[in-house]
């Protein structure tokens, strides 16, 4: 006998059965799409990305596990066009003053910032010079990049799947 567990994350049910072995099939078969992958219904789409925003404060760490538990990882800001349309997403959703934890961190080695989907650091929008130390800080539209305390710095946060 086997558990399913389904959970739904719209309206947060969560539905378990117990199945027979003999209703398992037999033999498994891997269909191939030639279709593009679609965001999950709770996510939404900007740019080829999926995207989801958490309004509930968390640490950085808390953040993190949260991402990868519903997403690919925090959101990881490579471009200049990717940065600005979050920010300015957010800005639409949440208004000035706001900001959220990004994926960019400098924890194995201080200085040297990497994102967590393990694309290169090669566009940066800091305010001011490289930091040393932290997690990274988004601000809404037009703000540049700060840094915080990964493990006791409450903020909202947004994930990313990678398509
Ligand atoms: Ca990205």
């Amino acid at each position: 006998m086997y558990t399913l567990l389904s959970y739904s994350p719209t309206d947060g049910t969560c539905d378990s059965r117990l199945i027979s072995e003999t209703t398992l099939p037999a033999t498994t078969t891997t269909e191939v799409s030639t279709t593009p992958r679609t965001c999950p219904p709770d996510f939404v789409t900007l740019n080829g990305g999926c995207y989801k925003y958490h309004q509930e404060k968390k640490t950085w760490m808390e953040a993190k596990t949260t991402c990868e538990s519903e997403s690919d990882h925090l959101v990881a800001l490579t471009s200049l066009q990717e940065q600005n349309q979050i920010a300015i997403a957010i800005y639409g959703i949440r208004g000035a003053g706001v900001t959220f934890h990004g994926g960019g961190n400098d924890m194995d080695s201080d200085g040297i910032w990497e994102w967590p989907d393990g694309q290169p650091f090669d566009f940066s929008y800091w305010e001011g010079a490289v930091p040393t130390g932290g997690c990274l800080v988004v601000p809404v539209y037009p703000g540049k990049w700060t840094t915080g305390n990964c493990a006791s710095d409450m903020r909202e946060f947004m994930c990313e799947i990678d398509m």
